[in-house]
């Protein structure tokens, strides 16, 4: 099998004059940057959830161990999840290009026989199908998340968090043992003969460095499509992101909605002035409030933007209501506020419910808004009344809230 130049097996079947020590470890080293960066950002991802405050919060229970790192996370600066997590996925979406051609560098080395030389070698090819295979699912689950909206209803979360610890760990091993020869090959002036070189190499029709500008401006390519999406000015650039959502339309509701109030079941009638109460409950019992007499309370405003761990976030928007801070002196917290859960009229789905941190409810702009650049919040952006918290994930600003509770988690 291994003489015979139709088959995979035989290194005489692989022609292409690109592959090589140079090309492999080139491409080797950019990801090696690359996924470090996804992966951090992706751990904090996670710990922005908070799910070590609430079940609430947490899409997996079973995490063990793997929460070490969990902490607090911050209020300030007011950007910071738009940062991680626009970095988190525009750079995912961006390395596509470099992985593929990194995996098409290597694919010889698949079929390569003897399957295994020694048991160093067997753990070796081992560790390479977690590598290459976590690689694979983490890449395709992140995409299918953002592109078709949450496809794993619930398990998106948990597939992609427990991939990365396998993914990563199997890169790191695979780091460990081949970024000395890849800095290696990068010094030396005439490339290796090594088994990634074809012995039988066709005619070039591009060269080693072409191809690595091909490969290049393919992930420009993806880059200039996507990144649009975390600015307002360049959103109708994201060509590729955020999917196609409900149109916002113009004016100042007019920002990116994530699910309207029609799809999360949300009836006009509900939000009515004569139907819709906030119901608070603390130290002190409950209070009910209507819309006018929260219109009654201390109103102020914050500039915050909307940051979805889908990727897209907003500008920062103006809005105003009431302080979470001060709702919780209503029900008996004077001082310091406690823990925070938030529940919405919405009926079903995953994130009608939420958890809010001490220092995310104390943070004098964390707000249950009722208004938005000076117009009345729309019922797509969660009419009457919507949680706001500075740098935290979209998915813990509830829309459509119809019930406050204020105590230790
Ligand atoms: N009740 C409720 N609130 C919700 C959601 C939801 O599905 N239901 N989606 C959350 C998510 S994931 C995001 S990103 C933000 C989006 O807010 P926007 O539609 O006003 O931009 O709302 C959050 N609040
Ligand atoms: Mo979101």
């Amino acid at each position: 099998m291994r003489d015979d130049p139709r088959l995979p097996f035989s290194p005489r079947f692989w022609r292409s004059p690109l592959r090589g020590p140079w090309f492999t470890s080139v491409l080797g080293l950019v990801l090696l940057v690359g996924i470090t960066v996804l992966f951090v950002t992706g751990l904090v991802s996670y710990a922005a959830y908070n799910p070590d405050l609430s079940p609430v919060n947490d899409k997996t229970p079973d995490k063990g161990v793997l929460g070490f790192y969990l902490f607090a996370w911050p209020t300030s600066p007011h950007w910071l999840y738009r940062l991680t997590q626009g970095l988190h996925v525009t750079l995912g979406i961006t390395l596509i290009p470099v992985l593929l051609a990194k995996l098409w560098s290597v694919v010889p080395r698949l079929f390569a026989l003897p399957p295994a030389r020694s048991l160093t070698h067997a753990l070796e090819r081992l560790s390479l199908v977690l590598l290459v295979g976590g690689g694979l699912f983490e890449f395709v689950t992140g995409v299918l998340n953002v592109q078709l909206d949450y496809v794993f209803p619930g398990s998106f979360y948990v597939l992609h968090f427990y991939g990365a610890w396998v993914f990563f760990a199997a890169f790191v091993a695979h780091a460990l043992l081949k970024t000395p020869t890849a800095l290696r090959n990068l010094r030396r002036s005439r490339e290796e003969r090594n088994d990634l070189v074809s012995p039988a190499p066709a005619e070039p029709t591009v060269s080693r460095r072409g191809a690595l500008w091909f490969v290049g401006g393919g992930s420009l390519l993806l880059f200039s499509t996507t990144v649009g999406q975390s600015f307002d000015w360049l959103r109708r650039t994201a060509l590729l992101a955020p999917h196609g959502g409900a149109d916002p339309g113009t004016g100042p509701n007019g920002f990116q909605i994530n699910k309207t109030a029609a799809y999360a079941g949300i009836d006009p009638a509900e939000t009515s002035e004569d139907a819709w109460r906030l119901v608070i409950t603390g130290r002190t019992g409950t209070v009910r409030l209507s819309r006018a007499q929260l219109d009654e309370l201390p109103s102020h405003s914050a500039a915050l933007p909307i940051a979805c761990v889908e990727g897209w976030s907003t500008s920062d928007q103006w809005w105003r209501g009431v302080r979470l801070r001060d709702l919780a002196a209503l029900v008996g917290y004077d001082g310091d506020p406690p823990d925070l859960f938030v529940e919405s009229l919405q009926r079903h789905g995953a994130f009608r419910r939420a958890a809010l941190r001490a220092n995310q409810v104390a943070d004098p702009r964390s707000l249950l808004a009722l208004y938005v650049n000076g117009e009345e919040l729309s019922p797509d952006h969660g009419h009457p009344a919507r949680i706001i918290v500075p740098a935290a994930p979209g998915v813990l600003n509830t829309k459509w809230v119809a019930r406050l509770t204020f105590g230790d988690l």
